[in-house]
């Protein structure tokens, strides 16, 4: 609540109870924990005999067909609203603009410590690794059942934005509740975590190939960049949503500690994209070009002509290599 005491789980529990005809807002270019917590929390809904129904600007990506596979849209008039993996009304998107509105939202589960508090009622749990953890610790101490459905949307939600529990927001409790999700609901863990990371499309595999090969290496190989153009990215085929973990493979070189990816958005335009291991804070590195994100993952957009773009990311590499590390 704004500048109230923290929520509880019972009082966002009692919301679902004296409540009806919720639209559960998801965030722009959808991930695996926004998608497994609208899908799961509207199945949870509707099986307390509510109406609810799930929102996303862009419509849902195949990718996660399985989260919402059987869901259909359900025809009222909306009296309740709620985001869920949500830190900023930015992040809605432009066909769910509506919503950016002081006081369209009316409750907020999130996890992100930039939460904009933009809702009238706001839950935040920063150390959660995921919206998904915390939707499915509610959904626990309301003692009302939890489907496998609804457990393999949620456990789809912290396995993605774990990293498949490898990143530093893994924590004891993130494998006790991952555990407790295999044990009680026969979840099949294995065929997600395949989908979610094993499994990429050709023209995927042809884009990280090509990214491979176009890997540019600096400052000893400590620093690893590679550029996307606009054209590149289209000729390639592959959907937008698949772009989304590239940013990964700069880092994913022996002896790097910085990764950049920079992709072309329209001419002089460019989202960097930065990854790091624990050498380099890649969130104060991308506030230099006022950006901003996680320590290990952040990003920035910078307008100029590449070549700038390069050579101002390459200074700041150098300051950030030789402030941190003497060899
Ligand atoms: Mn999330």
């Amino acid at each position: 609540m704004k500048g109230a005491a923290k929520m509880t789980f019972s009082q966002i529990n009692s919301i679902f109870e004296e409540n009806d005809c919720f639209t559960i807002l998801t965030h722009k270019s959808p991930d695996g924990d926004t998608l497994g917590c609208g899908f799961a929390l509207c199945e949870f809904l509707r099986n307390m005999g509510k109406k609810a129904n799930v929102l996303n600007s862009e419509g849902f990506p195949d990718r996660y067909d399985f989260i919402y596979e059987g869901y259909y849209e359900q025809d009222f008039e909306e009296k309740y609203v709620i985001a869920v993996d949500i830190a900023d009304t930015v992040l809605l998107g432009h066909n769910l603009e509506r919503y950016a509105k002081e006081g369209a939202i009316d409750l907020c589960i999130d996890h992100h410590i930039s939460n904009k508090n933009y809702a009238k009622n706001t839950y935040v749990d920063a150390k959660a690794p995921a919206a998904a953890l915390i939707l499915y610790k509610i959904m626990r101490e309301s003692g009302k059942p939890i489907t496998k459905h609804i457990a393999e949307a949620l456990y789809t939600g912290i396995a993605t934005d774990t990293g498949c529990f490898k990143y530093e927001n893994t924590t004891p409790e993130t494998h006790r509740i991952a555990a407790e999700l295999m044990e009680e609901y026969d979840i099949s863990f294995a065929v997600i975590n395949r989908k979610m990371f094993d499994v990429k499309s050709k023209a995927r595999m042809r884009v990280e190939q090509g990214v491979a090969r176009h890997m540019e290496y600096y400052y000893d190989d400590k620093c690893s960049l590679i550029v996307l153009s606009k054209e590149a990215m289209e000729e390639s085929g592959v959907d937008a949503s698949e772009f989304e973990g590239l940013a990964s493979i700069p880092l994913s070189v022996e002896g790097v500690q910085i990764g950049i990816t920079v992709k072309e958005r329209h001419e002089n335009v460019y989202k960097i994209s930065v990854r790091t291991t624990e050498e380099v804070d890649a969130s104060a590195f991308c506030k230099n070009f006022g950006g901003g994100g996680h320590i290990r993952a952040a990003g920035c957009e910078i307008h100029a002509p590449l070549a700038e773009v390069r050579s101002m990311l390459l200074m700041q590499v150098d300051k950030e290599l030789n402030g941190t590390k003497q060899d």
